[in-house]
């Protein structure tokens, strides 16, 4: 008597007594259902046997659409081969005969749905012979396999035995035998569903958002290097950069989101980014860019700005291409007696791989698009070469260096002291929350009342003088609607 090989596994908190070789030596179908292999129309018989005293024996082969055969527990399949032999019991003479086998996911019925993946026509010579079927398993998962033979009439049967399918039991007896899928990984990127904040899409898993809040605020004076009316609210957008990343933590893309909240300006300005160190050549895509009313920028076919060394992206050309002048004040969304005019987003896609997912080089890091290497600046009044930057962030390959130290700008390029006055003020400001800005014409350092201490002191005191403290605000100076 052959031996019938039963494998034991602890799944989860299941002991499972389970086989994924079946030679049907066991003459009661109950006990080879017990074990999760289905039985249609066959049951394990003598006649027509191919190896040991029994093997699974089909009813006859008499309708092409009601299948008879074997049907395999689920198996997490591993690289290998599906193996089993079967014998025609009769000849074909003018009824055509055929075996094949169904590949069945969790989602699958077996009998109607799932992938053919190998199948043969019998024909007279097969008469009482019985032949061996090995099956390469090119797609691996948590898989069933119906062996099915079915025909168009006569009594001709089919003998099938020692199925072997290669991989570990993931049949549940106690639930009717489903697929025990402990983990589910349904793009099989490696993350599990529960983790993966894109389950369906293998390119993606984890967004990474640079700030905790759901915008911060960057707010711009446009008349550097001079000191200017200092109101701070000559762009004014919100951001938040969310880096997509992969099963192996690289990043594939950056979605970044500004709203633009308010122009206080007679000038016509842009706004943009670069992220420092990172090479033009890096970037596969960018979307998302507005130029309605600009040609002060000209963009590679993958959509950074030309001649650039950091890959730079331009988020708008002007802001009154964004936003609609409401028809009766200085700039837009500084001055409580006018219209306000509902805030844009605008968001930029960038994407850093090709649609099979490989990068252009070596793969972005997240450290690569960090905070730290972010550097937003405005573009002034159409001109390409006047850029501001926050203090101590370098200028684009295409800034006009000139303008350094002249007016009221007090920069040293070399060290990485700039855009900031003598005494260390700056003409651009980033928080990690959004905050009101300025009314038009006045003085930021009138509105934050700590902002002051905190320029001139490098960051030391009053690290959150943006915050809505006692003592923190003037709001008569803020522009709150
Ligand atoms: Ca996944
Ligand atoms: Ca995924
Ligand atoms: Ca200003
Ligand atoms: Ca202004």
């Amino acid at each position: 008597m052959k031996q019938v090989l039963i494998f034991l596994l602890i799944w989860g908190f299941l002991p499972v007594q389970a086989q994924l070789i079946n030679e049907f030596e066991n003459s009661d179908r109950s006990f080879h259902q017990a074990n999760c292999w289905i039985m249609p129309g066959t049951t394990p018989a003598a006649q027509g046997v191919i190896s040991g005293t029994l093997s699974a024996r089909t009813g006859q082969l008499s309708s092409l659409t009601n299948f008879n055969g074997v049907v395999t527990p689920f198996a997490i399949v591993s690289s290998g081969n599906l193996t089993f032999k079967h014998r025609l019991l009769g000849a074909v003479d003018n009824n055509p005969r055929f075996i094949d086998v169904v590949q069945a996911g969790p989602n699958d019925n077996y009998n109607t749905g799932g992938t053919v993946i190998w199948s043969y026509t019998y024909t007279n010579a097969d008469n009482n012979v019985i032949r061996s079927v090995s099956i390469p398993l090119t797609v691996l998962g948590t898989f069933r396999y119906f062996i099915r033979a079915y025909g168009n009439g006569g009594n001709t049967r089919t003998t099938i035995d020692e199925v072997n399918v290669p991989g570990t039991h993931a049949s549940d007896p106690s639930n009717l035998c489903s697929a025990l899928v402990s983990n589910p990984d349904a793009d099989a990127d490696g993350v599990p569903d529960v983790d993966d904040a894109y389950p369906n899409d293998a390119l993606r898993a984890f967004n990474s958002r640079v700030l905790a809040a759901d915008f911060g605020t960057l707010m711009f004076e446009d008349n550097w290097p001079s000191r200017g009316d200092y109101d701070f609210n000559d762009v004014v957008v919100d951001y938040n950069l969310n880096r997509v990343t992969n099963a192996a933590n690289q990043v594939v893309e950056v979605v970044a989101t500004f709203v633009l909240r308010a122009t206080g300006a007679g000038f016509k300005n842009g706004f943009g980014f670069a992220f420092d160190g990172l090479a033009t050549n890096r970037v596969f895509s960018v979307t998302g860019t507005n130029m309605n009313m600009s040609t002060n920028h000209i963009f590679t076919a993958s959509g950074v700005e030309v001649g650039q060394t950091d890959a730079t992206f331009i988020v708008f050309g002007n802001a009154y291409g964004v936003l609609t002048h409401p028809g009766n004040s200085t700039g837009i969304n500084t001055q409580l007696s006018a219209a306000f005019v509902q805030p844009v987003t605008l968001t930029l896609t960038i994407r850093f791989v090709n649609a099979q997912g490989s990068f252009l080089g070596s793969p972005v890091t997240l450290q690569e698009v960090s905070l730290a290497n972010f550097n937003p600046f405005i573009t002034v009044d159409q001109q390409r070469g006047v850029e501001v930057h926050l203090p101590g962030k370098r200028p684009t390959t295409l800034a006009n260096t000139a303008l350094f130290n002249t007016r009221d700008d007090r920069s040293n390029v070399q060290t990485g002291q700039t855009y900031r006055t003598a005494t260390n003020l700056p003409w651009a400001i980033q928080t990690p929350m959004s905050i009101p800005y300025p009314q038009e014409k006045e003085d930021i350092l009138g509105g934050y009342l700590k902002l002051a201490q905190w320029a001139q002191s490098n960051g030391v005191s009053f690290s959150d003088w943006f915050r809505d403290l006692a003592g923190y605000r003037n709001n008569g100076n803020l522009y709150l609607r």
